[in-house]
């Protein structure tokens, strides 16, 4: 089993569409901006190539305007990539766009069917196992046919209840380290957890939790100097990325890639 953030060679995204300023939010709140959104994504893919990923950028889908947050429609592995059913209905013909993207890197590939459904957002690849998040987007029924596959992959599942109000189980937490996880403090005491050290996020930092890490260093949003010291002072290399626009659209750093 490999899930090691140090081991990414590759990273799939995909580039904003015009559509991509309707994104769907929570909080019904206003359009982010089109061009810094592009921005945004542009330094997040040039942040993923400087750290050494092959970057594969695919074609913006004007029908999809959530398109770009391509984590949350398959997962990949080294051993293969599991196509999921996302919870969002506007977000669900997604699946087929991506499929033929993963099938050139990916000769196993496996698939929900349903009638659950699942985000990859809400999963978080641990060391030994994969947390999968039960949230509005994922429900029970598609985290027990996931952990089903999961297991045919060689990766053995947990299931964990995401906060109310937090979109994505890793809206709120994000892997520090093997060991260690940044969390917003409502999911600071998760079960899961158990045997790692879990740091809370500081006050007021909340939306820092969605941390990204990609070999040795950790991605992370611009806008939260305590997490920047938080990590800084373990030692942790951080790269520092916008996320506003993206956040308008209830974003962050994980979403917009796959990686393996
Ligand atoms: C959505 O609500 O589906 C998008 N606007 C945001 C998706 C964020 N993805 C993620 O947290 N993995």
């Amino acid at each position: 089993m490999n899930t090691d953030p140090a081991c990414f060679t590759h990273a799939l995204c995909r580039t904003p569409a015009r559509s991509a300023v309707k994104g769907i939010r929570a909080d019904g709140g206003p359009d982010p901006d089109f061009t810094g959104l592009l921005a945004e994504h542009e330094a997040y893919v040039g942040a993923l190539r400087d750290l050494g990923l092959s970057v594969e950028v695919l074609e913006p889908l004007d029908d999809f305007p959530d398109a770009l947050f391509t984590e949350d429609v398959a997962l990949t592995f080294p051993e293969g990539a599991i196509l999921l059913r996302p919870g969002a209905p506007s977000r669900a013909g997604e699946v087929a766009h991506i499929r033929a993207a993963l099938a050139a890197h990916h000769a196993h590939i496996l698939e929900m069917t349903g009638p659950g459904y699942a985000d990859g957002g809400d999963i978080l690849r641990l060391a030994d196992r994969v947390i999968i998040g039960l949230s509005a987007r994922t429900d029970r029924t598609g985290a027990g046919e996931l952990a089903t596959l999961l297991g045919q992959l060689g990766y053995r599942a947990e299931i964990a209840e995401t906060p109310p109000g937090v979109l994505h189980f890793k809206t709120g937490c994000g892997l520090i380290d093997e060991r260690t996880i940044l969390a917003v403090p409502a999911l600071a005491g998760c079960r899961q957890f158990e045997g790692l050290e879990v740091v809370a996020t500081p006050p007021g930092e909340a939306p820092a939790a969605n941390i990204l890490r990609i070999r040795d260093t950790v991605l992370v949003g611009d806008r939260w100097p305590a997490t920047h010291a938080l990590l800084a002072a373990r030692g942790i290399a951080i790269r520092p990325l916008p996320t506003d626009q993206i956040a308008y659209i209830d974003a962050g750093l994980s979403c917009m890639s796959l990686r393996w």
